[in-house]
């Protein structure tokens, strides 16, 4: 070959390589000479032991996964042997597994099933990703949420709602006959950070899902997942009886109703003999509900839940819901719709609740319907892709947001009754448990969009496995196995995961301010927005005027504290100590107010804004730093993307500090930058064809 088209062909290998397809599964020769040869000795065989010891789709899957890890990490062929368990492998639960070594040369692989052995085998190749020591390798471990669930807000049509990576991973048309090799990599990076679920169906349904012809595509999607342990879930439209049955009406308790959805499941269960069930959205943004007919949440649930409990299926009911009451804020209002029905569910029902009360926003105090149902299963719904955290576009790692959100208190049966251990089960003695987190995956070669966001999938599959795991140590992790263990790789992008989130709190909606985005798209600024309903527009929220700022939502306000645990309502209730994170979610704060810093209000967030834009240079600064460490393609990416980013916080900064100056009267603090632009300027600013945005204008 002449040596220009060898360098060409070289160099197109090298660029592919690195494309960001493989995620956390590069499999990568360890380049440490002493690290790789002490784990090809010490690993020359796995022992795989299960409760049968005979081979299955997990197994083959464990198998190959194996095999090519250490092929690729050691550059050594492993021998993969199966052997029947003696008994109960202690801690290891349904799907966890146990590492130990077996004399000098062999690891063995301990579970209670198949997955487990599968689970086992991705961990024992984790361990040598992260260049974890063999030498007295002792781990147990084992899922302490039950159903660790992917929900995909993927339309039939291809296309996303929020989503920023492309277009579905689900290609429906070609479907059943073309199942694209993306499936199983799909399921393999799921079950590699411990996921065990996914519904196909965004929660904004279509009944065209629950057809014959799309069930039969699902079930082929269903068994590429199989293998992998993942099961198949679908959002239900809860018209399906009306629009597909053509009965007269949805009502749950009416036996015709009852009797067209138990056919239903029975029909979905010949095509998918183990669909894990059903997620729905009722009466919630215009979806249909039991509410059309007079009816509760518990009725609309526990009729779907009657039909799908023969074959095992659950429903997960979400709580997303708010009408525009007058008087009402809008984040007291699931909870008064749904603590009334505490203990009203059937067992296979459990109701999902967003982290928050709003939605999904950079910061918001826990959901106070956590704590507020001891008798029903409630489950954590996470939004991984980041719909009010700068799309795929902006760096966001949401590692420290999952992890505040599990660890917050609700005190509601006394110090350590936490998010976490409401949704795992343990506080109330539930055995249903269920965490979902909103897919932030499409059909961008790198799967995320953002070449960093994939960490989001990440954190957010490794937490849903064991909540008290550390958000940065997850952080470490995933960057060792996505990109180096260089030091200087891994402590410059270490870093720059753990402080973007605060980052983009800082330059977007700090000390607690919510709701302040564009209408619709919601990428960029838009406090000024007016919106048809009150209920979204940000002057409902951030209810600036000429005394101070934030929502007064203590007594003298909307009250929504009284939805809190008594010591989290006098703590939060004062805004000495409020956190200050949280200050302008519950109060309504003079702008001269004295801040902890000795700044007064109007001062602390016009350099908060400014810290915002600074924190997004520093992440510039430390990616820079990674020159040469990290390969040409994913750095050229990320660079062109903090480009952006920088530019973005620049404009939430100018533009948000000129609408509430308006009302502050009051001058820049030093240290902030003036505004590039006047006010006019960024109202008038109009974004065309924002990704994943319904409308799509
Ligand atoms: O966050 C809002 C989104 C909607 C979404 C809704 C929900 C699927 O803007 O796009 O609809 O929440 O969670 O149901």
């Amino acid at each position: 070959m002449p040596a220009m088209v060898a360098l060409a062909a070289a160099l197109a290998c090298r660029a592919s390589a690195e494309d960001g397809y493989r995620l956390w599964l590069r499999y990568d020769r360890i380049t440490d000479r002493a690290l790789r040869t002490g784990y090809a000795e010490g690993v020359q065989k796995v022992i795989l032991e299960t409760p049968t010891g005979a081979d299955s789709p997990a197994v083959s899957a464990a198998r190959a996964e194996l095999t090519a890890g250490m092929r690729g990490l050691l550059g050594s062929e492993v021998s993969v042997v199966l052997e029947k368990s003696a008994g109960q492998v202690a801690g290891a639960g349904a799907e966890g597994y146990s590492l130990a070594r077996r004399g000098d040369s062999a690891v063995a692989i301990a579970a209670n099933s198949d997955a487990g052995a599968l689970h086992g085998a991705f961990a024992l190749l984790r361990h040598l990703q992260t260049h974890r020591p063999i030498g007295g390798l002792a781990v147990t471990s084992a899922p302490r949420i039950q159903r660790r669930i992917l929900d995909h807000w993927d339309n039939l049509n291809g296309t996303v709602e929020r989503g920023y990576a492309g277009n579905s991973l689900w290609e429906w048309f070609v479907l059943p006959d073309y199942k694209t090799p993306r499936y199983r990599d799909y399921a393999r990076a799921c079950a590699s950070i411990g996921l065990n679920g996914s519904v196909l169906t965004n929660v904004n349904a279509d009944t065209l899902a629950l057809t014959p012809a799309y069930l039969e595509k699902a079930a082929a999607i269903a068994g590429e997942l199989r293998p992998y342990g993942i099961r198949t879930y679908l959002s239900a439209r809860f018209s399906a009886p009306i629009e597909l049955g053509g009965l007269r009406t949805d009502d749950p308790l009416d036996p015709a109703v009852m009797a067209w959805w138990r056919a239903k499941a029975d029909e979905i269960y010949r095509y998918i003999p183990d669909f894990g069930g059903f997620l729905v959205k009722a009466n919630s943004e215009g979806q249909p509900g039991p509410q059309d007919f007079g009816r509760t949440h518990a009725d609309g649930a526990n009729m779907l839940a009657d039909a799908l409990a023969p074959h095992g299926g659950i429903v997960m009911w979400r709580a997303f819901v708010y009408e525009v009451q007058p008087g009402v804020d809008r984040v007291k209002q699931a909870y008064r719709e749904f603590t009334p029905l505490d203990g009203r569910f059937r067992p296979n029902v459990v109701v999902q609740i967003k982290n928050g009360p709003l939605d999904f926003q950079p910061r918001e105090p826990f959901h106070p319907l956590f704590g507020a149902m001891p008798r029903t299963p409630l489950a954590l719904e996470l939004q991984i892709t980041q719909e009010y955290l700068g799309a795929s576009i902006q760096l966001a790692y949401l590692g420290p947001l999952f992890q505040e959100a599990l660890r917050s208190d609700t005190r509601t049966r006394g110090p350590g009754s936490t998010v976490a251990r409401i949704v795992d089960g343990s506080l109330d003695g539930h055995s249903l448990s269920v965490i979902a987190g909103v897919a932030n995956t499409g059909k961008d070669r790198n799967w995320t969009g953002h070449p960093l966001a994939a960490a989001n999938w990440y954190a957010f599959g490794r937490l849903a496995w064991d909540h008290t795991l550390d958000s940065g140590d997850i952080a470490e992790e995933w960057t060792r196995m996505t990109f180096s263990s260089d030091p200087d790789v891994v402590a410059a992008l270490g870093a720059m995961l753990r402080t973007s989130r605060e980052t983009v709190v800082n330059y977007s909606m700090p000390l607690g301010l919510h709701h302040i985005m564009a209408t619709d798209h919601h990428y960029g600024p838009g406090p000024w927005a007016a919106a048809g309903r009150p209920d979204w527009t940000p002057a409902y929220y951030h209810r600036a005027d000429e005394k101070g700022l934030g929502a007064d939502r203590t007594a003298t306000g909307t009250n929504a504290l009284e939805e809190y645990s008594p010591e989290v309502a006098r703590a939060w209730g004062d805004t000495s100590s409020c956190p200050e994170e949280l200050l302008l979610w519950f109060h309504h704060v003079p702008w001269d107010y004295r801040m902890r810093s000795g700044r007064i209000l109007w001062d602390e967030l016009c350099l908060r804004y400014q810290r915002g834009v600074d924190g997004v240079r520093q992440l510039q600064r430390d990616w820079d730093s990674l020159a040469g460490l990290v390969d040409g393609e994913r750095f050229a990416h990320v660079q062109a993307l903090l480009r952006r980013q920088e530019r973005d916080a620049r404009e939430w900064r100018d533009a948000c500090l000129l609408y509430f100056q308006q009302f502050s009267k009051r001058p820049l603090p030093g240290g902030v930058e003036p505004p590039e632009h006047t006010l006019d300027y960024y109202e008038a600013v109009q974004l065309h064809y924002v990704p994943g945005t319904p409308s799509g204008k």
